[in-house]
């Protein structure tokens, strides 16, 4: 009698096998191999891995290999984003050192992203709180100040009193701090800036050559804000509207203020010549156009509310005029420059030193990294001086230029910064002479498919991109844009449908799942839980992933039936066309579904041939790496089953096999299933009770009926 089936008898083993044959590690170039570089948004160092992180790396490491069983020579690599505010706020909190919390934290993380069997080449790790890797950063920076695209200025800042720093517009979340949630203020300070609205018209114009979702190519092209329209001057105010031709329409003028009230001043409509009152009004922004509107009730609806509220005339019919006849034609953006400054220990020094005589200075490219220095006291002072300052002997150094007493900058980069390159480091991560030298992104460069989260639609995706085309124009990169293809993953949520959250007590901790279930039930039930590229949220199903672990424990059974030689039932051509197509449309539940058709077909069967199953198991091997690789070593393999080339099926058998049938519960439809109409009406009834949708309305008890009607229609009562 065979052993049963239990993952801690394998996972690990395979996992240190994995490491010292070193399969997974990518060379630049692999004989007779197209490269292709698949990338996932690397990890922040918060200390443990959660089922998002899990989501995030272990359903992009099944697309990573089947690619590399599609023949490709697949980079997939990982690092950590290990600057920032958290790392900080933990440490002070916790009197521990910044550092040895983040590398501590990198450790333990490591360790988990092991349990995972992802097949991540850990020789291109990069962290971006290492020395050798901000000494890039700095003098990527340098470049950027050389070329005029980083500059100082005094700029209303967004501060966070709480978090004491300035944020940058996109970390404010309607007037809040995206981390705290503390009411941000605004505060005039001396910043540093970079000049991503240079790039504004690129920014959205390059979007079209990009095969990206729409949505996200939209929210950009929003972020950025672009409106064409006219500066018109009614006397010594000066509007900007994006309808001139409303003109007649006019009958007050609103400046940005705190609140409504009327400033007691006239000026003169240069179209009627007549007198329009002057306002003042919350609802006009001070930072866009010109802060300064001209209002049209009659055409705008803020205008029509405020002139309601306010009893302020409204002109129903007037004359339309020409674009360009009382104003000059403009466009303005919303995008703002991207204010890099962080008040802030935990962060890349800004490597310049400002002196008296000189001015501001770049440190010398030899002397680079500055290294981030020993301190003691990591809190922030509430005048907005970041902690460095405190750093006497680190700040204050000799003007490179003429010698004398100068000082460091002691302010810290935004750590959207080191994380608008990363991707250029996996590709040359230890060359000490260059960021990535161009040979090497010549090999990788631009990222084939690149896999994140919602959250950096307009932060990392945009500061990245406009880094990139920044770094293009530098000529020290190749390409204009850094990512081929975008997906944004959807969202693991708890059991009970919402947002995972300790408060609420229902997270699940992943190494709890692989403890209780093994990493390969986890990752095919993350597959399983449903398409990985639309932003949807996912409850967590714990009876649905016991399901698929009853699922695996099928499979190593199955192979008690294997008989060499002998002819199998089952046509599983379908099966490998249906299992290619879906995982390369990173629709891995139905990939994992027609997988679980199959085996129940084979469970039929008294023998399966050695062949069949082969195919079964290469087919499985992407999503459950490790019972995959015992099976196959079983079989009497020496070499690894990741290696394998992916199953090839015969298109002639596939004619007009495949059907999609609707999946009522309870009379209403809730979903489909394609299957082959090879099926037996009871392989069809299992598959579709299998499936999430259905697993929902079922709420983990037995149907009452399920009828599979005419062939067209699978309805189960409840
Ligand atoms: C007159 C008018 C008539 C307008 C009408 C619109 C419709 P976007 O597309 O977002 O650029 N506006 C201009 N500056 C503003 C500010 N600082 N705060 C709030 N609103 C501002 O919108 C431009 C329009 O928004 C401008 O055109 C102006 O109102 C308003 F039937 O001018 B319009
Ligand atoms: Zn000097």
């Amino acid at each position: 009698m065979a052993k049963d089936y239990d993952p801690k008898d394998i996972e690990e083993k395979w996992q240190d096998s994995w490491d010292k044959s070193g399969i997974y590690h990518t060379p630049d170039k692999l004989e007779g191999k197209e490269n292709e570089y698949i990338l996932v948004e690397f990890a922040y160092p918060s200390g443990n891995l959660h089922v998002g992180h899990w989501y995030a790396f272990a359903v992009p490491d099944i697309y990573v290999r089947y690619r590399r069983m599609m023949g490709k020579n697949v980079m997939y690599p990982m690092g950590f984003d290990a600057f920032g505010l958290p790392a900080e706020n933990a440490a002070i909190k916790n009197k521990l050192n910044p550092r040895e919390w983040t590398f501590s934290n990198i450790n333990y993380m490591r360790q988990q992203l092991h349990s995972m069997g992802a097949s991540f080449d850990w020789s291109r790790e990069v962290i971006t709180a290492s020395p050798e890797y901000y000494k890039w950063t700095q003098w990527l920076f340098l470049k950027f100040l050389e070329k005029g695209l980083a500059y100082r200025a005094e700029t209303p800042a967004n501060w966070c009193p709480s978090c004491k720093t300035v944020l940058a517009n996109e970390q404010v979340v309607a007037g809040h701090c995206e981390r705290c949630r503390t009411e941000v203020e605004k505060k005039n300070m001396m910043q540093w800036n970079i000049k991503i609205t240079d790039y504004a018209d690129r920014l959205i114009n390059d979007l079209e050559s990009l095969d990206w979702p729409k949505a996200i190519k939209e929210a950009q092209k929003n972020w950025i804000g672009k409106s064409e329209g006219a500066l018109i001057k009614f006397d010594d105010i000066e509007v900007f509207t994006t309808r001139p031709d409303t003109i007649y329409g006019v009958t007050f003028i609103v400046v940005a203020g705190k609140e409504d009230k009327f400033t007691g001043r006239y000026v003169t409509n240069p179209a009627t010549k007549e007198k329009v009152p002057v306002w003042e009004a919350e609802y006009v922004m001070s930072d866009y156009g010109t802060g300064a509107i001209m209002g049209v009730p009659a055409d705008d609806e803020r205008d029509m509310e405020f002139a309601k509220k306010y009893d302020l005339p409204i002109i129903e019919n007037y004359t339309k005029a020409g674009f360009e006849d009382y104003g000059e034609k403009v466009t303005k953006y919303k995008l703002r420059d991207w204010g890099v400054s962080r008040q802030r220990y935990w962060g890349c020094p800004i490597p310049v030193i400002h002196c008296a005589k000189c001015g501001i200075l770049p440190v010398p490219a030899s002397e680079l990294p500055v290294i981030l220095p020993e301190i003691d006291d990591y809190l922030p002072s509430d005048d907005g001086q970041s902690p460095l300052a405190k750093a006497k002997s680190w700040v204050n150094v000799k003007c490179p230029k003429c010698g004398e007493e100068a000082k460091r900058e002691t302010d810290t980069l935004d750590t959207f910064v080191d994380s608008s390159w990363y991707f250029l480091r996996y590709a040359d991560s230890k060359n000490e002479q260059e960021f990535a030298s161009k040979e090497k992104q010549r090999k990788w460069m631009p990222v084939n498919f690149y896999s994140g989260g919602a959250e950096h639609t307009t932060m990392h995706l945009l500061y990245s991109r406009f880094f990139h085309k920044a770094l293009f124009d530098m000529n020290l990169v190749n390409e204009n844009e850094p990512y081929s293809k975008r997906m944004n993953r959807g969202l693991i949520m708890g059991p009970d449908g919402q947002k995972m959250s300790k408060s609420r007590g229902n997270v699940i901790d992943p190494d709890k799942e692989v403890g209780r279930l093994g990493a390969d039930t986890v990752r095919t039930y993350m597959a399983f839980i449903g398409p990985y590229n639309e932003v949807g949220a996912y409850p967590w199903n714990p009876d649905a992933a016991v399901g698929v672990r009853r699922f695996l424990e099928r499979v190593w059974k199955l192979k008690e039936k294997v008989k060499e030689g002998e002819q199998s039932g089952v046509i599983l051509d379908f099966i490998i066309e249906k299992v290619s197509k879906d995982i390369s449309t990173l629709k891995m539940n139905t990939a994992v579904s027609a997988l679980m058709v199959a085996v129940n077909s084979f469970n039929k069967l008294q023998s399966i041939s050695k062949e069949s199953f082969e195919t079964l198991l290469k087919l499985l091997a992407p999503f459950a790496p490790h019972i995959t690789e015992e099976l196959w070593e079983m079989l009497g393999h020496k070499d690894s089953i990741h290696v394998q080339n992916w199953p090839t099926y015969d298109p002639k058998k596939l004619l007009n096999d495949e059907m999609i049938l609707a999946i009522q519960v309870n009379g209403k439809v809730r979903g489909n299933l394609s299957v082959s109409r090879r099926q037996s009406d009871e392989e069809v009834k299992r598959a579709a009770l299998i499936l999430p949708e259905v697993q929902k309305w079922l709420d983990g008890k037995e149907p009452k009926k399920v009828i599979v009607v005419s062939g067209r229609i699978i309805s189960i009562v409840t």
